[in-house]
């Protein structure tokens, strides 16, 4: 028998960078999408019904419908991603599907991500080049009173989310003379939050009334769709800002728009939105807003590193060990 019949099926279903492809293919019997053209949920029924491996993306919903459609021989979802919000958890647990992520390879470049944004808003650097860049527009030179923003030395910054990208958010934030605070389910150990020089804020409602600038960095879960609902959203004061490279359904985004609009919160730099690929057309309207088509981790290390775990993931799982990345820990 040629050796790739005994290879494991590994389906992919977006493009990944050639490295990553090249050792998926040495490795495995991998299915590729070259052309990267999105799957349908036709498509992936059909790939679940295939693989014995399955490595989707943030862009890939695999719900229960799919999941209920796999064959026996699918064992493992691999996701290229750290956020599994894409994947019915549930439904994958109960019928023995083990599903991994890849944790820790995109932390720093999520925090540098969230950082830009932290200084790009408040001092208008988007208004700024798109100004220069209009045609329509002859920059007449310096002027004292023109293009102010605000400062954010000394400002207070709430995280909402303190695992390992908000505690990175929060190293950069310190070295920007930024007051450190947060909101989490648990609070960080008295050593962490020292060295973060970090405030708890038991109380999301209090905090969000206190904070300069807002960022979120928790995972999508049920408990925290919507977190930042319009009731929350209207404790901002209205010179704060909003900041979210985690994921569009933390934030109720019709109410965070209009809230913007009318003046009731001064801006936000969204690299995330709730329905995803669409933008809410009012924030993309705005000159208060940077709006980035979810780019936190696209750098090209990053994908490679991401890449990297999934292969590890897959790897040690045919090889009958436990996969580190276990998004169910007790689940091998
Ligand atoms: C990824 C992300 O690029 O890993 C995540 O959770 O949000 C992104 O940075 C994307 O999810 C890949 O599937």
């Amino acid at each position: 028998m040629p050796q790739s019949a005994k290879r494991p099926v590994v389906i992919v279903t977006r493009k990944l960078p050639d490295v990553v492809e090249t050792r998926m293919r040495e490795l495995f019997d991998a299915r590729l999408n070259l052309d990267d053209r999105p799957m349908s949920q036709a498509d992936l029924i059909e790939a679940v019904k295939t693989a014995d491996v399955l490595v989707p993306t943030v862009t890939d919903r695999i719900d229960r419908a799919v999941l209920s459609q796999a064959a026996p021989n699918l064992r493992l979802v691999a996701n290229f991603g750290t956020g599994v919000d894409n994947i019915d958890l549930d439904t994958a647990r109960n019928r023995g599907i083990l599903v991994t992520n890849t944790p820790g390879v995109l932390t720093e470049d999520t925090a540098d991500m969230t950082m830009a944004l932290i200084l790009a808003v408040p001092r208008r650097l988007a208004e700024g080049t798109a100004y220069l860049k209009d045609g329509r527009n002859h920059w007449s030179g310096w002027a004292p009173t023109w293009m102010l923003g605000h400062r954010i030395f000394g400002k207070r910054l709430g995280i909402i989310g303190m695992g390992r990208i908000g505690q990175a958010v929060a190293r950069r934030a310190r070295a920007f003379g930024l007051q450190i605070h947060y909101h989490n389910r648990r609070r960080l150990s008295e050593e962490i939050e020292q060295d973060l020089e970090a405030t708890y804020w038991e109380s999301l409602d209090q905090m969000l009334a206190r904070m300069d600038i807002i960022s979120v960095n928790c995972p999508h879960t049920p408990a925290t769709y919507h977190l930042l609902s319009a009731r929350r959203l209207k404790l901002l004061k209205p010179t704060s800002y909003v900041v979210n490279t985690a994921r569009g359904e933390v934030i109720d985004e019709n109410e965070l728009a209009r809230l913007i609009e009318a003046g009731a919160i001064a801006g936000a730099g969204l690299d995330v939105f709730e329905h995803e690929p669409a933008v809410n057309p009012k924030l993309l309207a705005s000159d208060r807003v940077i709006s980035l088509p979810h780019m936190g981790s696209a750098t090209i290390e990053g994908r490679i590193d991401m890449g990297e775990k999934v292969i590890i993931n897959i790897k040690t799982f045919l090889d009958g060990h436990a996969p580190p990345d276990r998004v169910h820990p007790a689940m091998f």
